[in-house]
């Protein structure tokens, strides 16, 4: 246990805030709106050019090294392997997102797969050898701001019949996922075999010892308590809509009033009665977001015959989710539809691997509290499939989904080093080497 103890706060203590930053950064800059301004927002949605990019990117830092290979699943998931010496061991991972909001931030999901990172090149620094390989998963499109619903890749993940579902989920231009996801497939294989990488195989739904993911907490509460990390124990229920509102075209100056079918004028009756309602539940808890907004023809001088918009609701409690469903539901007037495009209930974590998470705090002498996710994560899907858990670091002012989304290096370094107590832990020290029954050669 002396060798165990030791090797984690050794490899807690060899996070390099310096490394972590420039890895960052350079992150950063795929996708940057002020190119060289890390924190001038971020448009690197998911498997556009831009975010391929990212991820060889990212890839590269370890996959030419001796121990690693890398590997892209039927899901566009890629996999960045530290190989252990029990090579037939369920693996521990660790991961996040790199695809952003349309016009994102620097941190949201880039952080927990940074943090992966940075916790390969900590345990190479402290020389550590562990039995477990450690794997660092970059999930395909965990936002759904391309491509609905989020968290496709690690969905697909741990129920593989879900990607077929996903196929023909299109955006904003009409390009079916399945397209995207081929392409990103086919371009992240080219880009190994090019540069010569070891390869491993990655099918879907691999059995893991454990997830844990490091993320921003995109929300007030570490700030303003002066604390240094979350243990997250929850995820709360998320649902998505998507309401079409018909009306009929006609011309702005000729049609009076008494013979207008307006979709515009009745979606805004709409959504101001649903907003209304979220209003009078006066509960803290309670979110409610109308996001999107598309009317037809969109011209000043015509009518709209059509208007679709999103609604994005959140409550911890399904009976509150399922009451302004019901309430939407009774609102929409003749003719208006709404159909559902995610339902994920609450999700509680792992005690066990919540209770690591504590341990590794205290053991680093790390502030800390439990606290519970306002947004969704990979980590919801992965609840369960194997013991999942997460840390977060503070947001400043709690801004994210914006471009001056932001956290201290310090901080994202203090919340890197109980990821990499908790990876430590979970792998498993050894004094036997890495195996390397497992990589296969680049295809
Ligand atoms: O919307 C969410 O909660 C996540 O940031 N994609
Ligand atoms: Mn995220
Ligand atoms: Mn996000």
């Amino acid at each position: 246990m002396q060798a165990l103890d030791n090797a984690r706060d050794r490899v807690a203590g060899a996070v390099d805030d310096a490394r972590l930053q420039a890895r960052l950064e350079g992150l950063a800059q795929f996708g940057a709106v002020q190119p060289g301004q890390p924190r001038g927002g971020v448009a690197r949605q998911a498997l556009t050019e831009q975010e391929r990019l990212a991820r060889r990117w990212l890839a590269a830092e370890f996959a030419g090294r001796p121990g690693y290979a890398v590997g892209i699943d039927a899901a566009a998931n890629v996999y960045v392997r530290r190989q252990g010496s029990d090579a037939g061991a369920p693996p521990v991972m660790t991961g996040s997102h790199v695809d952003t909001q349309p016009l994102g931030g620097w941190l949201d999901g880039a952080y927990g797969v940074a943090a992966g990172l940075e916790v390969f090149a900590a345990l190479d620094a402290a020389g550590v050898h562990t039995r477990r390989a450690i794997e660092t998963v970059m999930w395909t499109n965990e936002e759904g701001s391309r491509f609905a619903p989020g968290l496709m890749g690690s969905l697909s993940y741990v129920c593989p019949d879900r990607l077929a579902e996903f196929q023909d989920a299109r955006d904003a231009q009409g390009v079916p996922f399945g397209q995207a996801c081929a392409e990103a497939r086919a371009d992240f294989a080219a880009a190994a075999r090019e540069a010569g990488w070891q390869w491993f195989d990655t099918p879907l739904a691999r059995p893991l010892h454990a997830y844990i993911e490091a993320h921003i907490e995109q929300g007030p509460i570490l700030e303003a308590r002066g604390l240094q990390v979350g243990c997250v124990t929850a995820i709360q229920g998320v649902r998505w809509f998507r309401v079409t509102v018909p009306g009929r075209s006609a011309h702005a100056g000729t049609t009076p009033a008494s013979a207008r079918d307006d979709a515009q004028a009745k979606a805004i009756a709409l959504a101001h009665a649903l907003l209304e309602y979220g209003r009078a539940q006066d509960d803290e808890a309670l979110r409610l977001t109308i996001g999107r907004w598309q009317c037809r023809p969109d011209s000043i001088n015509t009518i709209a015959d059509q208007v679709v918009f999103t609604v994005d609701t959140r409550h911890p409690d399904a009976r509150v989710l399922d009451a302004l469903q019901a309430r939407l539901q009774a609102l929409l007037p003749p003719g208006a539809t709404m159909d559902t495009l995610q339902n994920k209930p609450t999700v509680t974590f792992d005690g066990g691997l919540t209770a690591l998470a504590r341990q590794a705090c205290r053991a680093l002498r790390l502030t800390h509290q439990d606290m519970l996710s306002g947004a969704f994560h990979d980590a919801m899907p992965l609840a369960g499939f194997c013991p999942t858990a997460m840390l977060f670091a503070p947001s400043i002012a709690g801004i994210s989904h914006h471009p001056e989304e932001h956290t201290a290096i310090e901080d994202l370094a203090a919340c890197t080093r109980a990821l990499a107590w908790c990876l430590t832990d979970l792998a498993g020290q050894t004094d036997a080497p890495p195996a390397n029954a497992s990589f296969t050669s680049t295809r």
